[in-house]
């Protein structure tokens, strides 16, 4: 931990171009008390000309964090978990309903829109980045399946 501390502080005053995927759009929407679990959604972007990927991710709070994807087999939404998610040389992922998502399962507590959690996402590349990830009113969409 420390020593990636100290190579990250070297990485920015050296000025090189992160490789580390840059992160927008990144949200959780908010669920009902008692709900099962919830979901962050977001984009993901690779500046670099290598690929990269999403491995893990890690939010306080919660029972366990996991990769997912949502598809759907013979009329039935399904959630596959994932080993990690790709982003492309140059490419952009996103992470939205329906589609790949970080599935936070088990809340110890409801989530209501204007708190903001912590996730923490780590990349093939060793980089990881904590992002203050804002609860918000989820628009209208189907709801999800386990
Ligand atoms: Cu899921």
């Amino acid at each position: 931990m420390k020593r990636f501390l100290i190579g990250s502080v070297l990485i920015s005053m050296s000025g090189m171009a992160a490789a580390a995927p840059v992160i927008s759009e990144a949200w959780i929407p908010e669920q009902p008390p008692g709900a099962m679990a919830s979901a962050v959604f977001l984009d993901m972007k690779n500046t670099s000309d290598k690929p990269e990927a999403l491995v893990k991710a890690a939010a306080p709070g919660f029972k366990e964090v996991q990769l997912h994807k949502s598809i759907e087999e013979n009329g039935m939404h399904k959630m596959i978990e994932q080993k990690e998610i790709a982003i492309a040389p140059h490419g952009e992922t996103k992470l939205a309903p329906g589609g790949f998502h970080i599935m936070l399962i088990g809340p110890e507590k409801a989530l209501v829109a204007g708190e903001t959690v912590p996730v923490t996402l780590s990349f093939a590349d060793g980089s990881s980045e904590t992002l203050n990830v804002p609860v918000k009113k989820r628009p209208m969409m189907p709801m999800m399946k386990h």
